[in-house]
């Protein structure tokens, strides 16, 4: 059954990887889907390219950096002007930025980490829930991560960006109860997108290093799980939803070919 059709889906970060291929699925199952992060070339060479696909409605796109709380405003007004109510909002946009101990750590990486992973997704959670609220009908969705279930070697502060999101995951579901509004994380380990290039910034080789030898997740692949979990029934609220390629166990066990 699909309970996806005819739903309004805000999508941040759907430039790349998860949030784009979010954003794919959930337009093949027929949701009308508003675009956001903040390349917008990439947002309207993406919503051209859906809205040439059959059957799909034609995406909406809003150039939007979620740390920026004025534009979010800008982005609720814009909603409301064209009578949009939002159903399903998708916290993807969010990014690592290196590999260091935190004694040699970078203020400026822990910044774009904790403004982008977790107040960008609070300032978006801010915005949209309550009108969720009111029409007794929503579904947020978070994109955790493994990092968010265990630390590993030099990951420490975006790893507490994504302990945070687990954390507002219940946090948020605690505070909706007795509404119809769910709240759900889909957390995922190793997977292959743009994710190590921007970690290491442009630094191609480096990021190819992290996938050598395994056969990581793909975008398209959380997409899948990200669908399941927003098209259960209204009466289902999954948590949080761990999942790994295969090759992974834990992020300290992955079955790597030399
Ligand atoms: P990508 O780098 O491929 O995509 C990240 C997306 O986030 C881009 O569309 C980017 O768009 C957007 N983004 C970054 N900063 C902002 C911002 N300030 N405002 C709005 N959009 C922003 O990475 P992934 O697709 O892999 O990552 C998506 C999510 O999944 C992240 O939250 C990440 O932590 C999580 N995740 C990733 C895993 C992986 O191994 N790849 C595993 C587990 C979780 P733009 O630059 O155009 O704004
Ligand atoms: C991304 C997964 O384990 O590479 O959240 O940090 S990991």
């Amino acid at each position: 059954m699909n309970r996806i059709r005819g739903k309004t889906a805000v999508v941040t970060g759907a430039t790349a990887g998860i949030g784009e291929a979010c954003a794919r699925s959930l337009a093949e199952m027929g949701a009308r889907v508003v675009l956001t992060a903040r390349r917008s070339d990439r947002l309207a060479a993406l919503a051209a390219d859906i809205a040439g696909k059959t059957g799909a409605i034609p995406p909406l796109v809003h150039t939007l950096d979620v740390r920026d709380r004025a534009a979010i405003d800008g982005f609720m007004a814009w909603l409301d002007d064209r009578d949009l109510a939002v159903d399903i909002l998708v916290n993807n946009a969010g990014l690592a930025r290196g590999l260091d101990t935190v004694q040699e750590g970078s203020h400026d990486d822990w910044d774009e980490m904790i403004d982008t992973n977790v107040k960008g997704l609070l300032n978006m959670t801010r915005a949209i829930l309550p009108g969720m609220i009111e029409r007794d009908s929503g579904h947020v969705l978070n994109l955790g991560s493994i990092a968010g279930h265990w630390v590993y070697p030099k990951g420490n502060v975006y790893c507490a960006t994504k302990y945070a999101v687990r954390a507002l995951t219940e946090g948020t579901n605690v505070d909706v109860v007795g509404t119809n509004v769910r709240v759900s994380s889909v957390d995922p380990g190793l997977a292959e997108t743009e994710f190590s290039v921007v970690r290491f910034r442009g630094d191609e080789d480096r990021a190819l290093g992290v996938y050598e030898g395994t056969a990581p997740l793909v975008a398209e692949d959380i997409a899948d799980a990200v669908c399941y979990v927003l098209n259960t029934p209204p009466h289902v609220n999954v948590l949080h939803l761990v999942m790994m390629p295969t090759v992974q166990r834990s992020p300290y066990v992955l079955a790597r070919e030399s």
